[in-house]
């Protein structure tokens, strides 16, 4: 299949998306309904699914497998868009990484997080991601939040100093994902605002490392609104990266297709998006539901991409002259009704 474009748009055309998207179909109250495909496996998938730039975590392409990885991605035409270290899914994260209470974690955590990094590079990715994970707690008071602060900003400048140092203007970015809760019921970073106030906290020179990708449906599980989520990361200047799906309202986290719950609010944010002229990847974070079979396994992907294709041509064509005037009258229902008219 021929590689997804979306056009015209600045910098990076094509499409992001994780080999976690396609997963067996496990969750936390059964196992998998499909055959576990192997992680490479799932390099030529996500090929034929139109994908350009592939993700993953270090649990699923280890440096170990680095090579083995590189040649697929040119075999099959794609580039790594992002990497990152799982600081969730070992037994030993049980408790965070970076903010475990135990300090032996901590020097795990950010061993697992250099290693990471030249992973990152040595895959040709530009972009890093650390997810919150299980940053967070369960149990009050189980946490100092001020200690657990402290240990995220002597981390996080870790690995941007060593980052600098070995790399230079190579090293790559390192973007911050918040999410409110899950796996853990509270999580530090929750939101976008608490990932740039931990920023600012950070060593100044190397602040420009670090910036934020925001996650549509986390802000959703937030009860926020992803479209101002991203705006104040563009005002920041730290919209580094960027996870589109869908969410239904604030339950469990669903990774639904881009586009599907609520494409209203992706027309406007891909509004906001050509507007910011954001040159980076849209990349999908989605995850095939348990209920789709094995040869149906990329639906999820075809989905939000044929719904990021048509929405992105109809916000291209909504008249931003007309949105400043429902602006200066302030009549924003018809500006409801305007957008709505776009969309439909
Ligand atoms: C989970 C996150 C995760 C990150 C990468 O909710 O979205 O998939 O994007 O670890
Ligand atoms: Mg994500």
């Amino acid at each position: 299949m021929n590689k997804i474009v979306i056009s015209p748009k600045k910098g990076k055309q094509g499409i992001g998306a994780g080999v976690w998207n396609l997963g067996p179909g496990r969750d936390p109250f059964g196992g998998p309904t499909r055959a576990e495909i192997p992680v490479l496996d799932r390099i030529p998938l996500l090929a034929k699914a139109g994908i350009t730039y592939v993700e993953a975590h270090d649990v699923e392409i280890s440096m170990r497998d680095v090579p083995r990885a590189k040649k697929l991605l040119k075999q099959y035409g794609l580039k790594m868009g992002m990497y990152t270290p799982s600081f969730f899914a070992d037994p030993i994260f049980k408790d965070g990484a970076m903010t475990s209470n135990d300090s032996n974690v901590r020097r795990q955590a950010l061993r697992n997080a250099l290693q990471a990094v030249d992973a990152t590079v040595e895959l040709g990715a530009e972009v890093m991601v650390f997810w919150n994970g299980r940053e967070g707690f369960d149990f009050m008071l189980a946490k100092n939040g001020r200690d657990s602060f402290r240990r995220m900003v002597d981390g996080f400048n870790a690995v941007g100093e060593y980052a600098k140092k070995k790399y230079g203007k190579k090293s790559p970015v390192f973007a911050l994902e918040p999410k409110p809760n899950e796996p853990r019921a509270n999580m530090y970073l929750g939101n976008v605002g608490e990932v740039l106030y931990l920023i600012s906290r950070l060593d100044p020179a190397l602040q420009p490392l670090f910036g934020v990708n925001p996650e549509t449906a986390h802000s959703r599980m937030a009860g926020l609104d992803y479209v101002w989520d991203v705006e104040l990361c563009l005002e920041a200047g730290k919209l580094f990266h960027i996870h589109l799906n869908s969410q239904d309202t604030t339950r469990y986290d669903q990774d639904m297709p881009f586009g599907y719950m609520e494409p209203l609010k992706d027309l406007a944010l891909c509004v906001v998006l050509q507007d910011a002229k954001w040159e980076g990847i849209l990349a999908f974070d989605v995850k095939a539901p348990r209920t789709d079979r094995q040869e149906d396994i990329a639906d999820i992907l075809h989905t939000s991409a044929a719904n990021l294709q048509r929405l992105w041509a109809k916000a291209l064509k909504v008249d931003r002259r007309k949105i400043a005037e429902f602006r200066s009258t302030q009549q924003y229902t018809a500006l409801g009704g305007y957008l709505a008219k776009c969309l439909y």
